[in-house]
């Protein structure tokens, strides 16, 4: 096993029970296995996933104790000894997806987000809110160097995820998409990576604070504020030119409603994507306008190897800026407590340095 220096203690925010509370403490620097990396993680982002595995929100146990995050951005400072192709001194990202076995039907085919037997950073595995971290080197992600770290931290999911998204919709250029939550972490990002790829975007979340951000920042086409709005579904079709709705639908919101509205206002042959994964919650369509307007509804889910580098190629190229808040990994709880009141505009990342 190759390696830097590395030290035997290191900083971390431990779930010890669901529910929580995160503890700021020092842990053992775990070691890698033959085919694995030890990433020295400078910047991690916080993604409602996270909060999602602290309270037990789904149908699928956590480790415990867990050390959360799968948004971390570092350095390869120790290699297992059948790694070859990752260097240490290589910038690497640690993403959801911290291994699959590569060996079942959609490994093969690389759709290894479905695979049976998956490792989850942060949620089976320990994650990114530590200094060092340990992923499977088929599955980290390949950060270039001219890259900065605390930028490209929120693109190894949201990023990845919503560009996915993005392609899972067949909206093509020029076209419409409604992206719902986007004022939030793959909200934010949707908007920047359609904007890329062509589309017009109407947002879709509440509050001036992420309508400004969205208007101004991100280039939304047009806002719809949820909250005040008396027909969100009107308002939505009417932002776009014929009336008839967008093309596609990004549903990327942590609450139920849109997941049941969301039919009602896309275009006839248009596709809703299920993204975002509200705790207990179903999707609802009124049968009779599903069929004679022809939807697809489908669900979406991180992506590949290959979906990962181009989502940071996007990034590496200037195209996608979204806004970003650095604080230091001891401060996770007040990003917890701000995400559950909805207060943040775009995304928090943690420095894994304070
Ligand atoms: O692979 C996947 N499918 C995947 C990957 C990563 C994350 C899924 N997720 C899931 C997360 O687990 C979470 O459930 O996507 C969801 C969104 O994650 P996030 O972007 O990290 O969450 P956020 O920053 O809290 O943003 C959520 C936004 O939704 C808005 C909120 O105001 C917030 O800005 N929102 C809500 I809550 N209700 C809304 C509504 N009715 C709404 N926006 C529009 N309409
Ligand atoms: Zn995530
Ligand atoms: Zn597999």
């Amino acid at each position: 096993m190759g390696s830097m220096d590395i030290p035997t203690e290191q900083w971390a925010q431990v779930i010890e029970k669901t529910g929580g509370p995160v503890e700021y403490k020092k842990i053992p620097v775990p070691k890698p296995g033959p085919d694995e990396v030890l990433v020295n993680i400078k910047y991690t982002g916080v993604c409602h996933t996270d909060l999602h595995a602290l309270n037990g929100d789904w149908p699928l146990a956590t480790k415990l104790p867990l050390v959360g995050g799968h948004e971390g951005a570092g350095v390869v400072v120790a290699r297992g000894d059948l790694v070859k192709d990752v260097e240490i001194g290589d910038h690497a990202g640690v993403k959801w997806l911290n291994g699959s076995c590569l060996a079942c039907d959609f490994c093969m085919q690389a759709d290894e987000p479905l695979c049976p037997k998956p490792q989850l950073s942060g949620y089976t595995v320990d994650g990114s809110f530590q200094q060092y971290c340990i992923a499977k080197a088929a599955h980290v992600a390949r950060i270039p160097k001219d890259v900065a770290l605390d930028a490209i931290a929120p693109v190894l999911c949201a990023g990845i995820t919503v560009y996915k998204g993005l392609k899972e919709s067949g909206a093509r250029p020029g076209e419409s998409v409604a992206i719902v939550g986007a004022g939030g972490g793959l909200g934010s990002l949707a908007q920047q990576y359609a904007k890329a790829m062509g589309l017009k975007v109407i947002a879709i979340d509440t509050g001036d604070e992420k309508s400004k951000m969205c208007l101004e920042q991100l280039g939304a086409d047009s806002f719809v504020d949820f909250a005040k709005s008396k027909d969100v579904v009107q308002e939505v079709k009417n932002a776009t030119p014929d009336g008839l709705g967008p093309h596609a639908v990004l549903l990327v919101a942590v609450s139920e409603k849109p997941f049941q509205q969301a039919a009602e206002y896309v275009r006839p042959r248009g596709t809703v994507v299920c993204i975002g994964l509200p705790a207990n919650a179903f999707l609802k369509a009124p049968v009779f306008e599903s069929v004679i307007k022809m939807i697809t509804i489908k669900g979406s889910y991180v992506g590949n190897r290959k979906d990962g580098a181009e989502a940071i190629e996007f990034f590496r190229r200037g195209l996608i800026k979204a806004p970003f808040k650095v604080v230091g990994l001891s401060e996770l709880q007040m990003v917890y407590d701000k995400m559950i009141r909805g207060e943040i505009a775009g995304r928090y990342v943690l420095d894994t340095s304070r």
